[in-house]
């Protein structure tokens, strides 16, 4: 292995066998034609930041520190088909979850490697997920030969060079080796050989072919899947959260976590106006004392852009307009300006996308129109450069949360928001959310999918390993937060229209919030609290300056008892052929439909207003 005399000299500096081993193993498979060692001087971090506009991976735009960059045209979001976990002789990890034997993925995984970083730099990094030096924090070394993902972590994730070195030579952190593979015009060509693997049993993950962060960034879904592991093993939760800070009464704050599968509401149910944000994707938990405190795995936010525009998404149209260090990816590009789907103002009808040249009605091979921008465009950015970024976004200690949120994509069954009756019945209600897919994955959009706790995609633990931990997890917190459910997108049955507006999200937390200080009453319903009108009614005339009318609220809190007899019949069929499941949860489920078969009774009526719930 060839190093030059300063990065040899930061190698000394980590004094770590198996750092060296690891690099010496990546050297000799991706046979990179020079290697650079980054350490956490703003030197260095500029050094990755030029070379992605070296290589043309990024590009600059009009606005100082904005540079946008494109994935290949089959290599815009995440790919669960090429994603596996390597297993020997482990059982089964169930549902859908893909596995390859061990030896067979390996082979094939490293022969894409073989040779992968020819004529190429290698990038050797190392981060911390979680703050630094956090009793919560997880290091992390990652090596690249793309500017662009070594650069988006950079944004993401804080530098953990000084981390490594008090490690003091422990082998305890996490491994990503990641190359784009070949290049053409700053893009991964062999998409077909993309492979993702996740190798549980030395935590390590290996990467090739591909671009797109939810793929090519170790430290988010990759790192991601094995914390689960870690966490359901050491008795903590690594989940797929946001972590927000709800302003109530007399600027009390009250930190809440939500899980979302992406493209449901998540960023934006972090970036309410008038509340904090602390974290947009991931979040560890553990208790501490009396209280569950959380911390964000991430410093930025790869959020999706559609739809941000000046009158939904303030602040991020602001920062995403104002001269900062940023990446746009997937946008399209017209004279150094950048435009995406829904950004309030018209699109030109040519420029530059990551289809390539792009002009309106040009098609891709299948003859699909291709739009200006895919739709699952990003942009990347620091959570500290959001106005509305919370003081303790890098607490050590991180932040108590007092409420859990876990929503879907769901049409026609959930209530906009209800508490759940207990812990264990948050966790079967969680373990039941159901979304409708979107843009996030590969797969084919607006399918119906059981999507437990918004983490089926990274699950790498059996779900009942899974759900055994949250139920535990939850029997040791003294101060247990409370779980509501949430859902944003129920239609009306006959005109198909929303029933609640972008801005109503707020007024749900705002109940949440103070449900959580025992402020308000609420209506018990078979499948949980629901909020009394009047309640509801004075948020939304003091929050948004609105009416609350009674239609309103009845069409939204309606219990719509068949279909969620439906819903719960289909998480039964599919818990049913799930081995080892917890009593606790399986009595949720029977208690679950019996509470709806006894309401559809004793009001003779399958759509039960709030109203008529009252003495329930
Ligand atoms: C998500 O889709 O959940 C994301 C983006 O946060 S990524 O997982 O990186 O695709
Ligand atoms: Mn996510």
């Amino acid at each position: 292995m060839q190093l030059n005399k300063s990065n040899q000299k930061k190698l000394d500096r980590l004094n770590n066998q198996k750092v060296v081993e690891l690099l010496e193993f990546a050297v000799d498979l991706c046979k990179p034609t020079n290697i650079s060692i980054i350490d956490d001087s703003k030197k260095d971090i500029q050094y990755v930041r030029q070379l992605a506009l070296k290589t043309g991976e990024e590009k600059e735009l009009d606005i100082e520190g904005h540079t946008y960059h494109f994935d290949g045209y089959n290599d815009q979001a995440r790919d669960k088909k090429n994603t596996r976990y390597l297993v020997e002789e482990e059982p089964d990890l169930g549902l859908d979850i893909n596995t390859i034997d061990r030896n067979e993925g390996l082979n094939e995984v490293f022969s894409y490697l073989d040779g992968s970083m020819k004529n190429k730099e290698m990038l050797v990094r190392f981060f911390s997920l979680g703050p630094n030096q956090s009793d919560f924090s997880i290091p992390a070394m990652q090596i690249t030969d793309s500017s662009y993902v070594a650069h988006s972590e950079d944004i993401l994730y804080r530098q953990g060079f000084e981390d490594f070195e008090k490690l003091k030579g422990s082998e305890d952190f996490f491994f990503f080796l990641h190359s784009a593979g070949k290049l053409k015009q700053g893009v991964s060509t062999e998409t077909d050989k993309r492979r993702i693997y996740i190798d549980l049993k030395t935590n390590r993950v290996y990467s090739v072919n591909n671009q797109y962060a939810g793929n090519s960034l170790g430290l988010k879904k990759l790192a991601f899947r094995l914390a689960i592991r870690k966490a359901a093993r050491e008795g903590w939760m690594a989940e797929h959260m946001f972590i927000s800070g709800v302003k109530g009464p007399n600027n009390r704050k009250t930190y809440f976590t939500g899980a979302f599968p992406s493209g449901c509401g998540k960023t934006s149910t972090a970036m309410i106006p008038g509340h904090t944000i602390v974290g947009d994707d991931i979040a560890y938990l553990k208790l501490q004392g009396s209280d569950v405190k959380a911390v964000n795995v991430e410093s930025g936010a790869f959020g999706i852009i559609r739809d941000v525009n000046p009158e939904d998404d303030p602040v991020i149209y602001k920062t995403l307009t104002t001269p900062r260090e940023l990446i746009f990816s997937n946008i399209l590009v017209k004279d150094g300006k950048p435009y995406w789907l829904g950004m309030g103002k018209d699109t030109p009808d040519k420029g530059v996308n990551f289809s390539g040249e792009w002009y309106k009605g040009k098609t891709d091979d299948q003859g699909n129109e291709i739009p200006p921008a895919h739709k699952n465009a990003r942009y990347t950015i620091k959570i500290s450069d959001l106005d509305n970024c919370d003081k303790y976004y890098d607490k050590k200690e991180g932040v108590s949360v007092k409420g859990m949120i876990f929503g879907g994509r769901d049409s026609d069954t959930s209530v906009p928001v209800a508490e759940t009756l207990s812990w264990a019945h948050g966790v079967f209600m969680a373990s039941s959310l159901e979304s409708e897919t979107t843009s996030a994955t590969l797969d084919k959009q607006g399918q119906r999918r059981h999507n437990p706790m918004a983490i089926l995609d990274f699950l790498s633990v059996p779900i009942s390993d899974y759900i055994n931990n949250y139920l535990k997890f939850g029997k040791q917190a003294k101060n247990k937060p409370g779980i509501f459910t949430v859902n944003y997108f129920l239609k009306d049955t006959e005109t198909g229209e929303y029933l609640n507006g972008m801005l109503d999200k707020k007024i749900w937390m705002l109940w949440m919030e103070k449900r959580m200080h025992d402020e308000l009453k609420a209506i018990k319903s078979p499948i949980g609290f629901l909020p009394y009108y009047e309640d509801l009614r004075q948020l939304f005339t003091r929050y948004l300056g609105c009416d609350y009318t009674e239609l309103e609220y009845v069409e939204q809190f309606s219990i719509r008892i068949e279909n969620y007899l439906g819903k719960f019949k289909r998480i039964e069929n599919i818990f049913e052929s799930i081995p080892d499941l917890p009593e606790t949860f399986e009595e949720e489920l029977n208690n679950q439909i019996l509470r709806l078969k006894e309401a559809r009774k004793k009001y003779s009526d399958s759509n039960i207003s709030p109203f008529k719930l009252k003495n329930y």
